[in-house]
Order: structure tokens, then C-alpha cells, then sequence
């Protein structure tokens, strides 16, 4: 067979199943753009190259398949960054092919080189300069191998424009790249771990991102069934256990019920899963669980000790270790514990206060869920409206909330709600966003709109940057500066002239029936909510505080 560079790429990502790529084309990745034209690979173009890299992020949380999205040299390569960064901490597999200039040009300044390279290389899983098209047969199958296995994550594959133009001669196709099996825990850590739950009079399971990855959620709600073991979980763990399950939790960490957080106070083992310990999650690290022992399962070494020392930490899949964990269990009903935990949970209930009301923050997400119902799939944006949703969304399966937790990136969520809705055509995709956030992609309501896909941005609009004015309320005296957005824009006008279907909550008598009528009309829409301009998320841990250290307060200050 005898192909260039570019046709080798196209091909091999057909060969790894890829049938959607995100991406802007260029100067620098022309002759890729040109293979792909031959291709049945559908191209969606993203209106900005971090868009593209959040169109892919949404196709791969949301599938947990490596996505992929492609920019040109220099300023594509730039513009991928943010989305790259995003999916390293918040273990993605991501697949991006940029374009570089010509070899004999790299280190020249040539125009648009950049050092993709050197700029990728501490946001990537691994990163690869190409240096020859028969190197494609080995790099893009190992770079979906090294996105896929382990802790998934970010791989760049820079390919200068003359390799991709490059003919090479090769005998046969190379295995696409799959994930290498995961890693399996060891039989003595299994039984460790078996007999520390048994001693455990108040165990508690926290369970994070690394649980959707490893496909464990079931083994999860079996695990907290057999020993009754309360489980709670962080930003990124949501959806693994079902939010009604009544050994569920929520959400601890900063914005979490004191209910959340205070059986963390209590507990004397802490069966930690698929989590990092962020301090978001955490609080003052020192002080969290105070009372426990640690057992840490990971699949990433790196992970254990890092920020909180186990008493056992081990490293492997958490679908594995639990698959042998799980028949050393005897059946434990700790009705004491249990009984502890139901009276802090029936004294310190999560307030929602307006949560019947379309135009509260709480109602908006309440009512859109009640709305669109338990298949839907959840993405937000970054602010207190990912909060909000984070602890009233009843979330349901794993994989249904999409949101940008490591990396906390303002504009992820439109063209990651585009990407979930381009790999599950069948559902819907709600989009809670800010007015700050939505600004930062709203370019990409364009891409919804061409691509027809059924995306419902509710978009939560303060007309400030709620969460920096919330903490310059709370913390800085009441000092704002820079907080407040002092032009106004119309977005639902924004939306329309996009070619995106929108309606305003603030201009119709019957908001509940017209956000209802806007869910549920097929294709891409935006929904405008104004709320109350002081509205805060309670409860808040400070900022280096420990957890127990919440400040409470009325969400929304007329609710009081
Ligand atoms: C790209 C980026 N820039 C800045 C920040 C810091 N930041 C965190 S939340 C926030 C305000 C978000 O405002 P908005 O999207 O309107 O949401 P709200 O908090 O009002 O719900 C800012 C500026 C960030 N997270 N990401």
C-alpha cells in the first residue's frame, strides 16, 4: 500500500472507529483536511479551536472513548491548549492532531510555528512530535493505547505539514490502539481491606471520577448494599450512585450539605475510590476525616500519598479491586452508623430554597430535570451555576453530568454539551451556563445550530461573574470589583441570530409552561433565566478552611 502522512491518518483513526472529528482547518493541516474530504469520517468545524477540543472532550466523557479534534499550527495549536489542560486533570482521552510547518522550517520561526511540543508536554498524558509518515503506523495507534489505558488522559500528535504530504509504502495496517487491560490488585491488599471494613464501626465511601472511568458504579451500590456502607462523592463522581439510593450522600467538599460533609467528621475508615483528594473536595487537608483510616484505590500510583497519606493504598483499576473485594464481604448492617448518619442527614437537609420557581436558581435546574426527565445528559459551565446543578440536578447513571471540575474552565460547557449530543444523538443534552461562561464558546452556538443537535443551554443569568462577586461579598468585604457585567446583552436575540431557537423567562407570564415548551422542541435552544443578582450558593466552605467551617445562608437573598 502506498499513501501520504495525511490518507495514513485518516485511515488509522477509521480503523481506531473514530466517525466524528471536531476541528478547524489551516494552513499548517490542509493536506489532512484534504484526506478527510475522501473519508467517511464525519468533520464537525468548530467556530474556535478550544470549542473543537471541548466538542471532543463532550464525545468522550460522555462515551469514556478516546475523542479526537484537530487544529492547524500555531495559533490552532494555541487555542487547543485550554481544552488539552482540562482533560489531563479531569482524566479525558483526547486525541489531538495538530498541524506543524514543514520540518526543514521547524526552529526558524517560521509563520505559525509554535512548539507545540514543548508547549503540550506538561498537559498531556504523552505528546509526539511526528518526524516521518511510516512513524504515523506506530504513533496513532499508541497514542489512542496511551489516552485509553490507565488513567485516561490528553495525547498531542504534531504533524508537520510535508509528513503529512510524505508517501510511505507499508505491507499491512498495525492493530488500532485499545486500552491495555487494567491493573489487578493484589490478593493481600484485597483481604486488607476486606478485614478493615469488618473492624469498621463507622466506614464511609467517597467516591470520584476514577469510578466512572473504571466502569465500577454498579459494584459501587453493591459494595454500600452488602456492608452498608454510606457513600459520598465529589464533583466528578456524581451520577455513579443514583441520587435517590439511600446510602447516598451527595456532594462534599466546598459547596456540599453539611449533611455531606459532617459524616466525614465522624467516620473512622475512609474507603476512598477513583478520587485525588482536590482541595475543593477536601478542605483543609489536615483536618479532613480526622477520625479515619484511609484506604485509597487507585488506578494512578502517582495518586496515593500525593495529598492524603493511606493507611493501605493500592494501585489498580477500581472495577478490579472491588469485583475482589466484593465476595470477602460479609453482610453488615451497622444500624447504629446508619441511624447516626439519617439523623444528620434529617437535620442538616441541603436547603433549595425556590425550587418550584422557573426563575430561581434552584427551580431552574429542578424544574428543567423534572422537565427533561432521567435520561438526559447534564453538562455546565463553570460558577455558582455548576454548583447549583451539582447538588439539585438528580443526577442518575454515570456519565450523565459533564462538567470541567480539575481544571474549572469557564466555557466548557456549550461545546461539550455539542460533543455529548453528536455521540448519543438519541438524548438530550441540557447545558447549564452562566452569563460570564457562555460568553467565553458562545461562537459554537453556531456549530449547534449547522449540526442540528438537540443541546438546551438553560442559561442562568446574573449579569455578574456570580461566583467572584459571591466570594468579594464573603470574604472581601464587600468589595467588588470587576464582578458586574455593566452591558447587558440580549441572548436570546444572540441565539436567534445564531440560527439557535430561544425564548426569555423574564418576558412571559407563564415561565414553567414556556420552559417546558422550550426542552422539550427538538434541535438546538436557549433558554435566558434571569435570577436575582446577589444570589449565592450555600452552603460555602472558605477557602482553606476545613469542611466542617461552612457558611450557611438563604441561596437566594428574597428567599430568606
Ligand atoms: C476561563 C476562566 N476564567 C476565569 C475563571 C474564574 N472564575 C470562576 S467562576 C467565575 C464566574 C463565572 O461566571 P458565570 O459564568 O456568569 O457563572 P455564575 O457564577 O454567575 O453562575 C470566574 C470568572 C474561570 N474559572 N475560568
Amino acid at each position: 500500500m502506498k499513501l501520504t502522512g495525511a490518507q495514513l491518518i485518516t485511515q488509522l483513526l477509521e480503523r481506531q472507529g473514530i466517525t466524528v472529528v471536531a476541528g478547524i482547518p489551516g494552513g499548517a493541516n490542509l493536506p489532512l483536511y484534504d484526506a478527510l474530504r475522501d473519508s467517511d469520517i464525519r468533520h464537525v468545524l468548530a467556530r474556535h479551536e478550544q470549542g473543537a477540543g471541548f466538542i471532543a472532550q463532550g464525545m468522550a466523557r460522555v462515551t469514556g472513548r478516546p475523542a479526537v479534534c484537530l487544529g492547524t499550527s500555531g495559533p490552532g495549536a494555541t487555542n487547543l491548549l485550554t481544552a488539552i489542560a482540562d482533560a489531563k486533570l479531569d482524566s479525558v482521552p483526547l486525541v489531538a492532531i495538530t498541524g506543524q510547518v514543514p520540518r526543514a522550517m521547524i526552529g526558524t520561526d517560521a509563520f505559525q510555528e509554535i512548539d507545540t511540543y514543548g508547549l503540550t508536554l506538561p498537559i498531556t498524558k504523552h505528546n509526539y512530535l511526528v518526524r516521518s509518515a511510516a512513524e504515523l503506523l506506530e504513533v496513532i495507534p499508541e497514542a489512542f493505547r496511551i489516552a485509553a489505558s490507565g488513567r485516561p488522559g490528553p495525547v498531542v500528535i504534531d504533524v508537520p505539514k510535508d509528513v503529512q504530504n510524505e508517501f510511505v509504502t507499508f505491507e499491512r495496517w498495525p492493530e488500532p490502539g485499545r486500552a491495555e487491560p487494567q491493573r489487578q490488585p493484589a490478593d493481600e491488599d484485597i483481604a486488607r481491606v476486606a478485614a478493615l471494613l469488618g473492624e469498621a464501626r463507622r466506614p464511609l465511601c467517597l467516591i470520584g471520577g476514577g469510578v466512572i472511568a473504571a466502569g465500577a458504579a454498579t459494584q459501587v451500590e453493591l459494595l454500600a448494599q452488602k456492608t452498608s456502607l454510606p457513600v459520598a462523592s465529589t464533583l466528578l463522581g456524581l451520577g455513579a450512585m443514583p441520587h435517590d439510593h439511600p446510602l447516598f450522600l451527595g456532594m462534599i467538599g466546598m459547596h456540599a450539605a453539611r449533611a455531606t460533609n459532617l459524616p466525614l467528621e465522624e467516620c473512622d475508615l475512609l474507603l476512598a475510590l477513583g478520587v485525588r483528594f482536590d482541595d475543593r473536595a477536601t478542605g483543609k487537608v489536615a483536618q479532613f476525616c480526622p477520625q479515619a483510616r484511609i484506604v485509597h484505590i487507585d488506578v494512578d500510583a502517582s495518586e496515593l500519598g500525593k495529598i492524603k497519606q493511606p493507611m493501605l493504598g493500592i494501585e489498580a483499576d477500581v472495577a478490579a479491586a472491588l469485583a475482589a473485594l466484593l465476595p470477602q464481604l460479609r453482610p453488615r448492617p451497622r444500624r447504629e452508623w446508619i441511624a447516626e448518619v439519617a439523623a444528620l442527614r434529617a437535620a442538616y437537609p441541603l436547603a433549595m430554597p425556590g425550587s418550584e420557581c422557573p426563575c430561581e436558581p434552584y427551580g431552574a435546574i429542578r424544574q428543567s430535570a423534572a422537565c427533561l426527565g432521567n435520561d438526559v445528559v447534564v453538562a455546565s459551565d463553570v460558577g455558582q451555576h455548576q454548583m447549583w446543578a451539582a447538588q439539585a440536578f438528580p443526577f442518575s447513571w454515570p456519565r450523565q453530568w459533564l462538567t470541567s471540575g480539575g481544571l474549572g474552565t469557564m466555557g466548557f460547557g456549550l461545546p461539550a454539551a455539542i460533543g455529548a449530543a453528536l455521540a448519543m444523538p438519541e438524548r438530550t443534552v441540557v447545558c447549564f451556563s452562566g452569563d460570564g461562561s457562555l460568553l467565553m464558546n458562545i461562537q459554537e452556538l453556531a456549530t449547534a445550530a449547522e449540526e442540528g443537535v438537540n443541546v438546551k443551554v438553560v442559561l442562568l443569568n446574573n449579569a455578574h461573574l456570580g461566583l467572584v462577586r459571591q466570594q468579594q461579598q464573603l470574604f472581601y468585604g464587600g468589595r467588588y470589583h470587576a464582578s458586574r457585567f455593566h452591558a447587558e446583552p440580549d441572548f436570546a436575540a444572540i441565539a436567534r441570530g445564531f440560527g439557535v431557537s430561544a425564548c426569555d423567562l423574564g418576558a412571559v407570564a407563564e415561565p414553567l409552561a414556556v420552559l417546558h415548551r422550550a426542552l422539550q422542541e427538538p434541535g438546538p435552544g436557549l433558554v435566558n433565566v434571569p435570577i436575582a443578582h446577589d444570589a449565592n450558593v450555600y452552603p460555602m466552605v472558605p477557602p482553606g478552611a476545613a469542611n466542617r467551617e461552612m457558611i450557611e445562608g438563604a441561596s437566594h437573598a428574597s428567599a430568606a
